[in-house]
């Protein structure tokens, strides 16, 4: 578990941006970024209706940004491409917390090199509570009935953490094929017998899960990165794109071991196993089912959440249908031309993707993969 890092009692906290190594196998230290540390960063935890200062200071060689990635706050707060903190600055943002209880996910967005830097460590997860959320009587002790799980996978070169390069990087994102889980490699997670709550954040690169459990357990999905759903959904199986995050109740309660397992990555054209590339090419495994973390319920902690799943997680009043005055059509559009893309010089971006709202109307954006 990461560290958690509580804002409350200061109405503040601080984070300082540094390079270190991470042995992710034993014996086999990697170069690695993180926050507070050597690999990923601590656990933020901030209570709605404060106004939260941050004290982000960069210890690296290179810039940096750090953005709350979901945080609903005005964009000169929020770390993008265009808020550059310099090797040895401090950047201190006061942060308005406005919105419900969700589960958010700081990351690096520095122009140009937010892959890397985000494929080397510079990601966290964020958590917004408030008085609702609270009361419902959810699992809410952190680390032990309520887990904040970052998904990523990596790539390893005899046991050490290798930055993938080449064409299939500029075409389907770093990937890797091992899975890791908060920085651990084939983690394990001891949980209560009981309803234990799991915050999943796929902090990846490029890769799409698709999850359940080894047993086709059901489980119920409470939240979305916006926050709680009105009414808990009852699901076998559920997809996580980069970036997403879902919030799940999971009854251990029969103290059976059970794994979270992903099937394989059907948006991978690497499915096919099309053995391109020198370093890296290993990464057909890169798409493959496999396990993600397994659980080990025993008995842990005291049962202070009610046990069960609330009826009512949240009261959503969306837009009214019948109000609406005009129907509009937006269509979402990718063509590749590929004769002037420079795939011997891999970095943040290739030429000549065009991506488009309506064909035409807003074309040719470059296109970099983060
Ligand atoms: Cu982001």
């Amino acid at each position: 578990m990461p560290p958690l890092l509580d804002a409350r009692p200061g109405r503040s906290f601080a984070l300082r941006v540094q390079s270190g190594t991470t042995s992710f196998y034993p014996g086999r230290p990697s170069d690695t970024l993180g926050y507070n540390g050597s690999y990923l960063g601590p656990t933020i935890r901030v209570r709605r209706g404060d106004d939260v200062a941050a004290v982000v200071t960069n210890g690296l060689n290179a810039d940096t940004t750090v953005h709350w990635h979901g945080l609903l706050i005005p964009g000169e707060l929020d770390g993008g491409p265009h808020q550059i903190i310099a090797p040895g600055a401090t950047w201190r943002p006061t942060l308005p917390i406005r919105q419900p209880a969700a589960t958010l996910l700081y990351h690096s967005h520095v122009h140009g090199l937010t892959a890397e830097q985000v494929y080397s460590g510079l990601a966290g997860a964020l958590l917004v509570t408030d008085d609702e959320e609270q009361g419902l009587g959810l699992p809410s002790e952190y680390g032990v009935d309520d887990l904040p799980l970052l998904i990523q996978d990596r790539q390893f070169e005899n046991g050490r953490l290798v930055m993938p390069g080449g064409m299939m990087v500029a075409m389907q994102g770093r990937r890797g094929d091992t899975i890791l889980v908060n920085g651990a490699v084939n983690p394990l997670a001891a949980v209560p017998n009981r309803l234990v709550r799991l915050r999943l954040v796929n902090a990846s690169n490029a890769r799409i899960y698709e999850l359940s459990f080894s047993d086709r357990r059901s489980f119920h999905w409470i939240g979305t990165e916006g926050g709680l759903l009105e009414h808990a959904v009852a699901l076998e199986a559920i997809t996580l794109a980069p970036g997403q995050r879902a919030e799940l109740l999971v009854d251990f309660t029969d103290g059976r071991s059970a794994s979270l397992v992903t099937a394989a990555d059907t948006n991978s054209s690497m499915m096919g196993g099309m053995g391109m590339m020198g370093r890296g090419a290993r990464r057909t495994d890169a798409a493959a089912p496999a396990t993600v973390l397994r659980f080990e319920p025993r008995p842990l902690g005291q049962a202070r959440a009610s046990g069960v799943v609330p009826t009512l997680l949240a009261s959503r009043t969306g837009p009214d249908a019948s109000k609406a005055v005009r129907r509009r059509r937006l269509s979402l559009n990718m063509a590749q031309s590929a004769p002037s893309c420079d795939f011997g010089q891999v970095g943040e971006r290739f030429g000549n993707v065009a991506f488009g709202i309506d064909d035409g109307n807003h074309r040719r954006g470059q296109f970099a993969p983060s």
